[in-house]
């Protein structure tokens, strides 16, 4: 069973990632979600995506608002794909553009895959169409959601 990490920079985060565990959950994707600050538990990120690999993850979804730094920081410690969703966040963040320029515009060097704002449900698929590479049940789970979404 492909296992897929959830990492929120926020507890207060957990509310925009729920049509992305929906989604994966729909899939048949086993996820785990965690949250964790690349500002304010740095070696917590540290030790979690160094050791991401090993935990038997095989894909890692963080999501941040704000200076959203979370998702190039776990790239910069695994060499896992690491799915980035800019989340709006709060009253203190600019509409979730903040999160969306710190995620996409990645030095060269260490990419992220970035998502719409609020993107969570496109980042669940994006975690499957990789993971589909790989897993024949993750594949055909996502060719029957496609194949619905197409008929209406
Ligand atoms: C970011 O700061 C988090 O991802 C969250 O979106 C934002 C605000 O965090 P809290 O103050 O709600 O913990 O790091």
């Amino acid at each position: 069973m492909p296992r897929v990490a959830i990492v929120t920079g926020s507890k207060s985060d957990l509310p925009a990632l729920e049509p992305c565990t929906q989604m994966l959950d729909q899939l048949g994707i086993e996820h785990e979600e965690h949250a964790m600050s690349a500002h304010r538990t740095p070696a917590k990120v540290q030790q979690f995506a160094a050791g991401a690999e090993d935990a038997g993850f095989e894909v890692v979804i963080a999501a941040a608002g704000m200076a959203a730094h979370l998702p190039g920081v776990i790239a910069a410690w695994t060499r896992l794909p690491v799915i980035g969703v800019p989340i709006a966040s709060g009253q203190h963040g600019a509409s979730g553009i903040d999160a969306l320029l710190s995620i996409a515009q990645m030095p060269p060097g260490v990419p992220v895959g970035c998502m719409a704002i609020n993107g969570a449900k496109n980042a669940a698929l994006y975690a499957a169409a990789i993971l589909a590479l790989k897993h024949e049940g993750v594949r055909k789970a996502l060719e029957k959601f496609r194949a619905e979404q197409a008929s209406g």
